[in-house]
């Protein structure tokens, strides 16, 4: 990256210590950085040892054949057992794993002791199936303790599970059930979504005629409604799974035996099959989980409200609570569903100590209005956590503030599905947060940013977010394609892997995200972040969410396009406004930084798992036809965008 506006960043001087009654009792606190330093495998070396290992690893990492790492690898342990069994066996087995909330408001609390008969009786199931050690098994389920039931029981027999979220279609199923050659797909018959029962089951008889080598599909009846059984593939949960013995024993696997596969989906080309193995994953999710939400499993009750089909779900729903023996809730359904203030109510209802949630979902919430959460008990919260795209610093003051009484830390928490656990993110008890800023690598982490050079930027620059060293719960490699794993991660800078994301380092070396690098937009040779401009328009108080895009330009290379969602009273079709939100931003981030266009739109496009989706957005921009929109929450979003924009010059 040139030298450029990065040098003009938005300046964010807000401060917030931790509370000191937290920090005075912290699972973490700032010698762990120090320790880790000074030894950073023996600092993981420590951390696995949370775990019950059947054998305990004698060797921490063999790098001996880069980017292939293998961690603890002569260690033995059963992933389902770590979750389940051994809380049990301590004498927890009354203690709630899930207390689960249904959209239509039917709830269960599942007990460490139901869980471990559940998934037992699962696994045994999945081996009358046919199922065995090394198998894939897809999942395409709703969010119901039976997803979390399935996924621990492929664990505990050694299957590899695949989930796949339940919005994706049945082509995108099938394309996933081809390219793991899943043997068994585990669905139900449908799940609430919005008020009504949404199906799953005829996406799978689609999928599975597509795929081919499916043998079976076990179907959990979740809503009741009628779907097409084929008698000698599917066969019922209730009747199959109920009528198994509760008791399993789980067999001891090597560190690095697979543990899932979980699709992302890029921006082009074919779905990527990260894989991830057992013991470093494992590790790395509890002692995240334990450090960045300073849990106290005998008292705090967590909620993640990520999907269990996307990476956050897998390692902050299942794997990283139930390893610590936390107890957590799972909620079905929508944030408005019966009513905008259902979340809230949730929180009230199990006294929810720990939140974790994304930055689209708290920009939501700022929408709909303060009035909302105001009217519940939230006082039982001790930590918010975000995750997903960068968050602005309005939307961290309000998360803080409305939700937290101005009380809370919030931990914005950087990651990604091919990292498999946080990787940078403040600590609560130890870091004094900046809004925004994702801050420092976590204790037994390395990660930097480079320049085009791969050289580390000093403080006060951009450029790229690298890792330097391995980490115990990165990705193996892309199932099937380690050709493609090297030449993606690990090409562009030689000896690092390249997340795909702009950072910058602040004054106080400091890491802030800007976004993926394809979003980054080059206005007059100046680098300048989407994240930037966003952040800046929604520090404007009509402005509740923003997208901004580089679009091509004649003079400029790139132009600035912005969309902006207004606030309640805010006019869109207010001349003078757009003049004020234009000289806010350059105000804030310099004159380089003014979006030529400002266009007020309804909605914004955003994925499946709530990113906004800026390459649809500069197709509009650009005059272009639309590209791919099959991972869009909801399409008819851009046939709205489209609709309100005025003739382009
Ligand atoms: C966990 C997850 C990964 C991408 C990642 C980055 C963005 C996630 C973020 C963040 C800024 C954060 N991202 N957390 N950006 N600040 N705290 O979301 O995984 O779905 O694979 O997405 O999400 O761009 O590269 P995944």
């Amino acid at each position: 990256m040139s030298d450029m506006s990065l040098a003009n960043l938005l300046k964010e001087e807000r401060r917030f210590a931790p509370p000191a009654d937290l920090a005075a009792h912290a699972n973490v606190t700032a010698e762990a950085y120090e320790q880790a330093k000074a030894d950073r495998l023996g600092f993981w070396a420590a951390q696995a040892r949370r775990l019950t290992w059947a054998t305990e690893p004698t060797e921490t990492l063999d790098w001996s054949n880069p980017p292939f790492a293998k961690w603890f690898k002569d260690g033995r342990l059963n992933v389902a057992h770590n979750c389940v069994d051994r809380h049990v066996e301590a004498g927890h087995g009354d203690r709630v794993a899930i207390h689960f909330e249904g959209e239509p408001g039917d709830s269960r609390a599942i007990t460490y002791a139901e869980l471990k008969d559940e998934v037992s009786r699962a696994a045994n199931a999945l081996l009358h199936l046919g199922v065995r050690k090394g198998d894939r098994v897809a999942v395409y389920m709703p969010m119901i303790p039976e997803t979390a039931i399935a996924m621990l029981a492929c664990a505990r027999i050694g299957a590899a599970h695949s989930v796949v979220f339940g919005g994706f279609s049945a082509d995108a199923l099938a394309t996933r059930i081809k390219d793991a050659d899943a043997k068994v797909v585990i669905t139900s018959d449908g799940g609430y979504r919005r008020g009504k029962p949404s199906a799953l089951k005829p996406a799978v008889d689609e999928a599975v005629e597509k795929a081919g080598n499916v043998e079976h599909v076990l179907v959990v009846r979740r809503t009741g409604q009628d779907v097409a059984f084929n008698d000698t593939r599917d066969v019922w949960w209730h009747d199959l799974v109920a009528a198994q013995p509760a008791e399993h024993t789980p067999e001891a696997f090597d560190a690095e035996h697979p543990l899932f596969i979980l699709y992302t989906s890029g921006t082009t080309g074919k779905p990527k099959g990260i894989l991830h193995t057992s013991g470093g994953y494992l590790t790395q999710v509890a002692y995240t989980h334990w450090a960045v939400f300073d849990l106290k499993p005998e008292t705090d009750v967590f909620w993640c409200t990520a999907d269990v089909g996307w990476v956050t779900g897998h390692s902050y729903i299942v794997y990283g609570p139930l390893a610590n023996g936390a107890t957590q809730v799972m909620y079905e359904g929508t944030p408005d569903t019966p009513h905008q203030g259902r979340f809230w109510e949730i929180i009230q209802k199990y006294k929810v100590s720990l939140l974790y949630t994304a930055p689209t979902a708290i920009r939501t919430f700022m929408k709909w209005g303060d009035d909302i959460p105001a009217k519940y008990d939230l006082s039982s919260l001790r930590i918010l956590g975000s995750v997903g795209e960068p968050i602005n610093p309005e939307a961290w003051i309000w998360y803080r503030k409305h939700i937290g009484a101005d009380r809370t830390p919030v931990v914005d928490t950087w990651w990604q599905t091919e990292t498999g656990a946080m990787m940078i993110s403040p600590l609560p008890g130890v870091t004094e947060a900046k809004p925004g800023s994702a801050q420092r690598p976590l204790p037994g982490i390395s990660a930097t940013v480079v320049d085009d050079e791969a050289h580390e930027v000093p403080n006060g620059k951009g450029g790229y977010l690298v890792l330097t060293e391995p980490w115990p719960s990165m990705l193996r490699t892309i199932w099937g394609d380690d050709q493609r794993f090297k030449d993606t991660y690990w090409s562009r800078f030689e000896g690092k892997y390249f997340a795909g994301d702009g950072a910058k380092k602040d004054d106080d070396g400091d890491i802030w995200l800007l976004g993926r690098v394809d979003d980054v937009m080059l206005v007059s040779g100046h680098n300048i972040s989407t994240t930037e401009v966003e952040s800046a328009l929604v520090s404007h108080p009509a402005v509740a969410e923003a997208a901004v895009v580089g679009a091509a330009d004649e003079t400029t290379g790139q132009a600035i396009v912005a969309f902006v969602i207004l606030r309640g009273t805010a006019s869109a079709d207010d001349e003078t406004l757009i003049g004020k939100l234009r000289d806010h931003v350059g105000a804030t981030l310099g004159p380089i930084a003014k979006p030529k266009r400002i266009l007020p739109v309804a909605e914004l496009p955003k994925t499946r798992s709530g990113k906004i989706m800026r390459r649809l957005l500069r197709d509009v921009a650009e005059n272009r036809q639309l590209g791919d929109v099959t991972t869009l929450t909801d399409s008819s979003v851009m046939d709205l965008i489209q609709s309100k924009l005025p003739a382009t010059p």
